[in-house]
């Protein structure tokens, strides 16, 4: 077995946590060690950060420290846990990684993709996910799901314009790396949408084991 990373991505409330848990379920019927994590957090000091993040405040957040907190809960987050994770052979389903800073903080923040990408290369060296899974779906879906949770963070408070944004940064990301995206239709119904994990589990197993 050799680890791989994946990761899942998508807007506000396209069911990335609730498909996480069904492909590790899936996954571990095939006898494969998952480890399930997220971005920003993963590890004690990256959940403070994410708490930093998270907080709606008085003060307004500078879009570059927004961006350099991003990436320095991700330097601990790889340092801790998914670069020795992966050493293991551990396949590593994250909720959310680099491309979410690329949607968010490139598309709705507007900050400058070489900037991000400057400090992906810094973070992180050569290593990318081996797989991602985009859960796309119109706004107005995702927002009232998030909303039906009660109280909205710091993210959730923005408006439409933002997130519409952060929709067509991740679409247009797997336009240009249809090799590393797979793109799923998360308006659907949840069972249509682990009908279409399922179509992406034996490949995923058979990534695994080659
Ligand atoms: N962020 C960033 O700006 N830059 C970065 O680099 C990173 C992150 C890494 C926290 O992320 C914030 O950080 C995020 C972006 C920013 N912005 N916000 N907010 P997060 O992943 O923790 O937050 P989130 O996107 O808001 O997660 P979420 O709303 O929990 O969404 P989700 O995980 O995709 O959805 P879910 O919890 O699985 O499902 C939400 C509800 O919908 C739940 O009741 C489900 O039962 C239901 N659901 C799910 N799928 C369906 C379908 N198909 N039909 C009907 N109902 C469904």
């Amino acid at each position: 077995m050799s680890g791989l990373f994946i990761t899942l991505e998508g807007p506000e409330g396209a069911g990335k946590s609730t498909n996480r848990e069904y492909l590790a379920a899936r996954l571990r019927e095939h006898g494969i060690d998952v480890l399930m994590t997220r971005e920003p957090g993963g590890t004690p000091l990256a959940e403070r950060i994410r708490e930093l993040l998270l907080a709606p405040s008085d003060e307004t957040m500078a879009a570059d420290t927004e961006l350099l907190l991003m990436f320095a809960a991700r330097a601990q987050h790889l340092a801790q846990v998914i670069r020795p994770a992966l050493a293991r052979g551990t396949v590593v389903l994250c909720d959310r990684f680099t491309d979410a800073t690329y949607a968010y903080q490139g598309g709705g923040r507007g900050l400058c993709v070489e900037r991000i990408a400057t400090l992906e290369t810094f973070v992180q060296g050569t290593l990318r996910p081996d797989l991602t899974l985009v859960f796309d779906l119109p706004i107005e879906i995702g927002l009232a799901r998030a909303a039906a949770r009660g109280r909205l963070d710091r993210f959730e408070q923005e408006g439409h314009a933002f997130f519409e944004a952060v929709r067509q940064a991740y679409l247009q990301r797997a336009a240009q790396h249809p090799q590393r995206y797979s793109l799923l239709d998360a308006g659907q119904p949840l069972e249509a949408v682990q009908r279409a994990i399922d179509g992406l589990v034996p490949g995923i197993v058979e990534r695994c084991r080659g």
